[in-house]
């Protein structure tokens, strides 16, 4: 055991996570059972053409029954991949229990450092000692994460060579909607090549945007929402408190905004911003200021100076005119990036930039604050994704609403006073232990990951159904990743993506949130969820999200 583990984390080791029903057997003893064919969600023919190997197959379901495959000795490779998540120790932990249960002899390699760990043939063996220490805790730090994007046929080539020097028959791929489709492309791959490698993935993401009617939730969504709906509960009570501090809070989870939602629904802040409202009612920046400041002077003028907005990090993709302008800088980078990264200083890039925009887009992005003109400049990650994470929204909405507030005062329509404070929230709950839920889900993932190899699957995201309900009555199987594709621009290119799932502004979650937000602007109804809690009575240690309790009927 490391010497510096915490009392909570030598305590939190000795947790033994639940599983399906289904999945309570040695692996040799559950076998599986065909469901339908698929179909990819939209562009069927031409994910067909990319992946002739893959596509179609069938949905499985896991069930008590013989599989004497599982055990027979085996390989298999694990990696991280993107964003850290809660509880990814603990898939690697059901994995290596379901590999070890199969047969002792099967061994476990962690690549290192993400994907380009598999390219490089950088990896460790995970054994039970070294496993043990990251049982049940957050991090990726069990072998590291990161970003590399797998997608050309010389990384694939690589891939399958070090798989192949290494003996490995398997290889799980835990990770976002990126990710899983590196993983799908890879598989057809080595399907193409005959390599026999079998190449799962594992749904993974705070943002809970990799979602369908198969994969509920991804996994870390759960831990990361419970952390930031504890943090704005604390920040509530201070509001409320003190009475004089209106708290901006941004929330990490890229363009969707189901973490935004969850801790809405969670905490009832005055106001949240779900920019998939914003996208579908055409709402510009100033609407949404207008809508602020509306709230927070009538909240003066009931003697409520203070308040909580939330405010999602991607919400600046969805503002019509902020759409069309990072388009049009993602275009302008990708295309003349070596003669932007020329230009020396600050000046020359806006003066640069603002020549090649449209002249709708130079006026709105003028109109920015310098910083935010900065952000919106720096270098898109691996996948082509602005890193909206480091733009600073709830800083601009701020600067905007006070200005909004200062021109109604000196019309003489507003005699009160607005004072503020800023937060982000993200990488704080990215590696929190992860809740009871999410290290049963995780390990549930984990497990069922290994099943899917000794099964024989290939191109196979685990999925484990039914999350509202007991763990015993969770529904374990896999769904094949190209089912859940369609075509995208990526990089002005056409490419087969996994499909982010947005909220959904017909859903339960978002109707709950839509009958409750005007009582939340005016009354104080703030509700406080406390800090995650590990020990005590199941109806809150075990609590599902409340996004996953109301799409099952459960709540409210
Ligand atoms: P994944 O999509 O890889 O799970 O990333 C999640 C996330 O935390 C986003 O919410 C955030 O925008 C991004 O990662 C931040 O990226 P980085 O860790 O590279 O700063």
């Amino acid at each position: 055991m490391k010497k510096t583990a915490s009392p909570f984390q030598i305590e939190r080791y000795k947790y033994l996570p639940q599983v399906p029903l289904s999945l309570q057997n040695p692996p040799d003893r559950i076998s599986f059972r065909r469901g339908d064919s698929t179909e990819s969600v939209d562009d069927q023919a031409q994910i067909k053409e990319i992946f002739p190997h893959t596509y179609g197959a069938p949905l499985i379901y896991f069930e008590k029954g013989e599989n004497p495959r599982a055990g027979e000795a085996i390989n298999v490779g694990v990696v991280l991949s993107g964003g850290q998540a809660p509880g990814g120790h603990n898939v690697i932990a059901g994995l290596f229990d379901a590999l070890k249960g199969g047969n002792p002899a099967s061994r476990l390699f962690g690549f290192l450092g993400g994907p380009e760990g598999i390219i490089t043939g950088r990896f460790i063996e995970i054994t039970q000692d070294y496993l043990n220490q990251y049982r049940n805790t957050g991090g990726f730090d069990i072998i590291g994460s990161g970003r590399t994007k797998l997608e050309t046929p010389e990384q694939f080539e690589k891939a399958l060579a070090v798989l192949k020097e290494n003996g490995i028959g398997g290889l799980v791929i835990i990770g976002g909607d990126d990710s899983n489709t590196n993983a799908a492309l890879l598989a057809e791959y080595s399907e193409n090549k005959k390599a026999g490698i079998r190449i799962v993935g594992v749904p993974k993401t705070i943002d809970g945007d990799l979602k369908n009617k198969y994969i509920e939730s991804p996994f870390g969504f759960d831990s990361a929402t419970k952390t930031y709906a504890e943090l704005i509960g604390n920040i509530m009570r201070d509001a409320k408190s003190a009475k004089k501090y209106w708290h901006f809070i941004r929330l990490m989870g890229r363009s969707a905004s189901h973490i935004a939602l969850e801790c809405a629904l969670q905490t009832h802040p005055n106001y949240a911003i779900i920019s998939e409202e914003v996208q579908e009612r055409h709402k510009t920046l100033s609407d949404i200021v207008i809508d602020i400041s509306d709230i927070i002077m009538r909240r003066w003028n009931n003697g409520e100076a203070f308040g909580v907005v939330i405010v999602p990090e991607g919400v600046v993709e969805f503002i019509p005119e902020m759409k069309t302008l990072i388009q049009e800088l993602s275009g302008l980078l990708a295309e003349h990036i070596k003669h932007f990264s020329t230009l020396n200083t600050f000046e020359d890039q806006s003066a640069w930039i603002n020549k090649n925009l449209s002249r709708d887009s130079s006026y709105v992005f003028s109109s920015l604050p310098n910083n935010i003109q900065r952000q919106l400049l720096i270098d898109r990650d691996p996948h082509g994704n602005v890193q909206v994470s480091r733009i600073e929204t709830e800083k601009m909405i701020i600067e905007m609403v006070e200005s909004r507030i200062n021109e109604c005062k000196n019309e003489g329509k507003f005699k009160g006073s607005f004072h503020y404070q800023s937060h982000f929230f993200g990488y704080e709950g990215r590696c929190t232990f992860p809740s009871n839920f999410d290290a049963n889900y995780c390990y549930s993932l984990g497990y069922n990951a290994f099943i899917m190899i000794a099964c024989g699957l290939t191109s196979y995201i685990s999925s484990i159904q039914k999350l509202a309900y007991p763990v015993k009555d969770w529904v374990a199987g896999a769904v094949p990743i190209t089912m859940m594709m369609n075509l995208e621009t990526r990089r002005g290119r056409s490419k087969p993506v996994i499909r982010k799932a947005l909220v959904d502004l017909e859903g339960i979650p978002f109707r709950t949130f839509l009958a409750h937000r005007d009582g939340w602007a005016d009354k104080t109804s703030y509700c406080y969820p406390g800090a995650i809690q590990y020990f005590g009575p199941p109806e809150i240690c075990d609590r599902p999200a409340e996004t996953l309790l109301l799409e099952a009927g459960l709540s409210r």
